[in-house]
């Protein structure tokens, strides 16, 4: 009874940092196999929050693959080795974007920038003019060169 209270009291959330592929998933005592012990091992690890196993395997504990350890992973086990329910796929990895995604988004950050810039300068009246004059000299020194 004291055992069930912790149980359904404490839920304890562990976050799992980094998928890695080199486990087997359930596999959380690294014995090859996924079987009874490693659903032990889990429900131990959830009751007191930490392993006193000297091997637990934090990837093949979260074998829903959401980056928690928890009650879910705990069913998801326990349905695989009691019901033969198949466990969660690992996720799809990220595709790398492209070269034409990256150029794309460079190219969007840039007209970005120049299009606030323009809307900054023109919004300033003094600005406005002393660019205009500049270009009007500019124009009329070029313009001079050519006749
Ligand atoms: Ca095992
Ligand atoms: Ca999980």
């Amino acid at each position: 009874m004291k055992k069930m209270l912790c149980l359904t009291v404490i839920i304890p959330l562990f976050v799992v940092s980094v998928f890695a592929a080199d486990f087997i998933q359930g596999d959380i005592n690294e014995d090859g196999v996924v079987n009874g012990t490693d659903l032990t091992y889990l429900t131990t690890f959830l009751d007191l929050g930490f392993s006193p196993y000297p091997v637990f395997n934090m990837e093949a504990a979260d074998v829903n693959f959401d980056g928690l350890i928890n009650r879910d992973d705990y069913t998801v086990l326990r349905s695989f080795l009691i019901e033969g329910v198949p466990m969660p796929s690992p996720p799809e990895p990220e595709p790398e974007p492209s070269l034409f995604d990256t150029l794309s988004l460079a190219v969007n950050a840039v007209v970005s920038n120049v299009v606030s810039m323009v809307t900054v300068v023109f919004s300033n009246p003094i600005l406005s003019l002393c660019i205009a004059i500049f270009l009007i000299g500019g124009a009329i020194g070029l313009f001079s060169r050519l006749v």
